[in-house]
């Protein structure tokens, strides 16, 4: 099946000219695929022999179709009321400390039955989907047994099997440390490191990530937990640097991390092993803005070293309790002092690359057919309203997606 969409204005993000712009472009896809991109003017008969469908975009926007990189879609319960601690004066930390935070969260995703688990993410899947998400990253991290782990990473799957999306999962069983280890951090350590092969096994695991951290792990128990992903051959990325500069992402750079996430804390080290790893820098500013950090990411050395650049959600009922990625384009934007056009790489190109898919993020030949039809002028609108979602269509693996 060979479809034309003609009449688009193209934001293809590939290519030298700022966006990738074209302005009366037209986009050929085949099965999932897009087999050729260019200005109208070049179409020629030999390429649009063989359409079978065609449909004009009447001067419509086009982007890659969005990309969630890093997410913890799958937990149970929500956890308002600690926002209203927060408000009253306790820290994040605080209330970590108290077995609030992730353990409370840990505590109802436990409770929760597979179907509830499926019932709650699915619903909060919608709303990023209707935003034009094409690819989301799911992590797991609030089970915390076997057991428990194994079902989100499921219903992680089973997500992506049920919806015109492409779910990559995460293990994070090192998200925290679950009340029955209290005060064996170490043999928690051990038992995470057994759990990965027969997750891996039954294919749950696209990748491990840690949350180093001195309210999580240590650089030692990090390092022991990615040796164990390595010898499975499995990606590693790093939650790194959120709250406090322990290094990790030098660590992470090492094992060659697709990510290190947050980095509000990075230091100059840490930009040059990201430089030198090709690592990319995912940027979160959902738990930046809900935290109310005051301490901004490094974003000019990471502009300066030609670190890319990712944007998420980081969607957790703790710290970014968001379900827009049209939002955080904004936030990249006013908090963080990205350029519209750098946000919109950050969940295109530089959020595939997060993720280690090269066949997607871009319109070029090759790609995926995975892009977004939007009802504005410019692309710098997706970055610039928020609160307002401009969305007409999108297309998934070359076939409209019914919204
Ligand atoms: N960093 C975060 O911001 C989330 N996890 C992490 O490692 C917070 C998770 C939570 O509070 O539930
Ligand atoms: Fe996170």
């Amino acid at each position: 099946m060979s479809t034309l969409w003609r009449h688009a204005r193209l934001a293809t993000l590939s290519g030298i000219q700022p966006w990738g712009w074209i302005e009366d472009g037209a986009i050929i896809t085949a099965g999932e695929h897009i087999v050729w991109v260019g200005r109208q003017q070049d179409l020629t008969p030999a390429l649009t022999g063989d359409i079978d469908a065609e449909h004009d975009l009447g001067g419509a926007c086009v982007t890659p179709g969005l990309i969630d990189c890093h997410t913890h879609l799958v937990y149970g319960g929500q956890r308002a009321h600690e926002f209203e601690l927060r408000l009253q004066g306790a820290s994040y930390e605080q209330i970590a400390r108290e077995g609030g935070g992730i353990r409370s969260t840990v505590a109802a995703t436990r409770e929760a039955s597979a179907d509830q688990l499926y019932r709650s993410a699915n619903r909060r899947l919608h709303a990023l989907l209707d935003e034009g998400v094409t690819t989301i990253e799911i992590k797991s991290g609030y089970g915390l047994t076997l057991e428990t782990e194994t079902c989100c990473l499921q219903v992680a799957r089973q997500l992506g099997v049920n919806h015109a999306l492409t779910v990559r999962t995460t293990f994070l069983g090192a998200h925290a440390v679950p009340p029955e280890f209290d005060g064996r951090t170490q043999d928690y350590v051990d038992a995470v490191c057994s759990w990965m092969p027969e997750l891996h096994a039954q294919g749950l695991v696209d990748a491990v990530d840690v949350f180093c951290e001195n309210i999580g792990f240590s650089l030692l128990q990090t390092r022991q937990m990615f040796e164990t992903a390595r010898r499975l051959g499995l990606h590693v990325k790093l939650h790194a640097e959120q709250l406090s500069d322990q290094s990790g992402t030098q660590l992470a750079c090492e094992f060659g991390a697709l990510s290190c996430d947050h980095l509000e804390h990075l230091s100059m080290a840490g930009v040059q092993a990201m430089a030198q790893s090709g690592t990319v820098a995912v940027l979160l500013p959902g738990a930046y803005y809900f935290l109310r950090e005051s301490k901004l990411p490094p974003v000019a050395a990471l502009r300066a070293a030609g670190v890319p650049i990712a944007i998420a959600t980081d969607h957790n009922p703790g710290t970014s309790p968001t379900l827009s990625l049209l939002l955080m384009l904004n936030m990249a934007c006013t908090l963080f002092r990205l350029t519209p056009e750098e946000a919109l790489r950050g969940v295109t190109v530089h959020a595939a690359r997060a993720l280690g898919l090269s066949d997607r993020g871009q319109l070029a030949s090759a790609q995926r057919a995975d892009f977004c039809i939007w009802d504005i002028e410019h692309p710098n609108e997706l970055a610039y309203f928020f609160g307002r979602n401009p969305l007409r269509q999108v297309v998934q693996g070359g076939v409209e997606v019914v919204l």
